[in-house]
């Protein structure tokens, strides 16, 4: 006990925040305090160990420091009843962590029956949360207090969903699922990254679980579940919050990774790398978000790092984000 809030104390100390409880974000599960319990004993074993060897070293190197040249000090080989006992007492601890981790671990991964099952699809470089009625999402909304179930995959490179609050992480590997399992203990939004290198955007791979009442979940689920029916622009600002947001802002006129799109479409003498554009139309748009490399805007040459869109998007998908760009006026 007086450990632990000398460890809590320490952390405040260090990461300076005095009202934490803890230095780690809140935890959003049960299998999230589990994962802190353990780590907690890791760290503390680890400060006494510390303690011990260092503070031992330094010890004996004061206490039996050579004085003088005549000083004769005792010649010692070694101690077999110490060398067991240094042996088998982190060899009981390390048994012991690895049977803890153990416990933990074959929890977390165990799939629960009866989960909600989201389809989550990595691609360069956002994240796409599918539910069973066709709904499709840039961030992954759950209820609270139930059973989910993220089946992952990738459409190119690896990827890697960590949600930090809830102490899981997953690869999501090209040609094959893997699987994440949550239930999430209080409503809220907490931060989804992407902890797998997978190129230039890798940092911007970021974007939100939300955890809503099973009453919003499933008034959002049937909201969205209506949007086919949606005008095309409002489709398009839809997938535009999903695909492009992490580089285009979508109602702002500044520049994000990518430039602003604000009134973007029917200027005439735009500046692109090699030139200018006479006027900006449609087929302009449709080739910027299809095939980037082949007109690129002034400054952001001489490769731009916009993701190539061809393939991952339906031709009525790109009608609608062209529809969308158009209403930024
Ligand atoms: C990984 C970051 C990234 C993403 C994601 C991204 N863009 Fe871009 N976008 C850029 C960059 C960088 C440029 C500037 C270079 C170029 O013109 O290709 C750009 C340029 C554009 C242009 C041309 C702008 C101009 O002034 O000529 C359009 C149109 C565009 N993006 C639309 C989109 C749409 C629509 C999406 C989503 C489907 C999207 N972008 C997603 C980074 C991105
Ligand atoms: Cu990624």
């Amino acid at each position: 006990m007086l450990l632990w809030i000398i460890k809590n104390q320490l952390f405040k100390v260090l990461v300076g925040q005095a009202e934490a409880q803890s230095f780690m974000p809140a935890q959003g599960s049960e299998i999230a305090k589990s994962v802190d319990s353990l780590y907690s004993f890791l760290l503390i074993v680890s400060l006494i160990a510390c303690v011990i060897v260092i503070g031992g070293m330094i010890f004996f190197a004061i206490k039996y420091k050579r004085k003088s040249d005549n000083d004769k000090t005792a010649y010692i080989s070694h101690d077999t009843r110490l060398e067991i006992l240094w042996s088998v007492i982190p060899l009981v601890i390390f048994l012991f962590v690895f049977a803890w981790g153990w416990v933990i671990y074959h929890e977390m991964r165990t799939m629960p029956k009866d989960a909600l099952e989201i389809q989550v699809m990595g691609q360069q470089w956002n994240w796409t949360a599918e539910y069973k009625n066709g709904v499709k999402s840039g961030e992954i909304v759950i209820p609270v207090n139930r059973d989910v179930k993220l089946i992952l995959s990738s459409s190119d490179v690896i990827h890697s969903l960590y949600i930090p609050t809830f102490r899981i992480k997953q690869d999501a590997v090209p040609g094959r699922y893997t699987a994440l399992s949550l239930k999430a203990e209080g409503t809220g939004e907490f931060h989804i990254f992407c902890t797998e290198f997978c190129g230039t955007s890798h940092s911007g791979m970021m974007t939100k679980l939300r955890v809503l009442s099973q009453a919003d979940f499933d008034k959002w689920l049937a909201e969205e579940g209506d949007s086919a029916s949606l005008p095309l622009a409002e489709r398009g600002k839809k997938l535009f919050n999903i695909k492009c947001t992490a580089c285009h802002y979508a109602n702002e006129d500044k520049p994000k990774i990518g430039p602003s799109l604000q009134h973007l479409f029917g200027q005439e003498n735009h500046p692109v790398e090699s030139g200018v554009i006479k006027v900006v139309d449609e087929n302009y748009i449709r080739e910027s978000i299809l095939y980037p490399q082949a007109q690129i805007a002034k400054g952001y040459g001489p490769r731009s790092a916009m993701t190539a869109f061809q393939g991952q998007l339906s031709e009525k998908e790109v009608t609608s984000l062209i529809e969308f760009i158009k209403t930024l006026k």
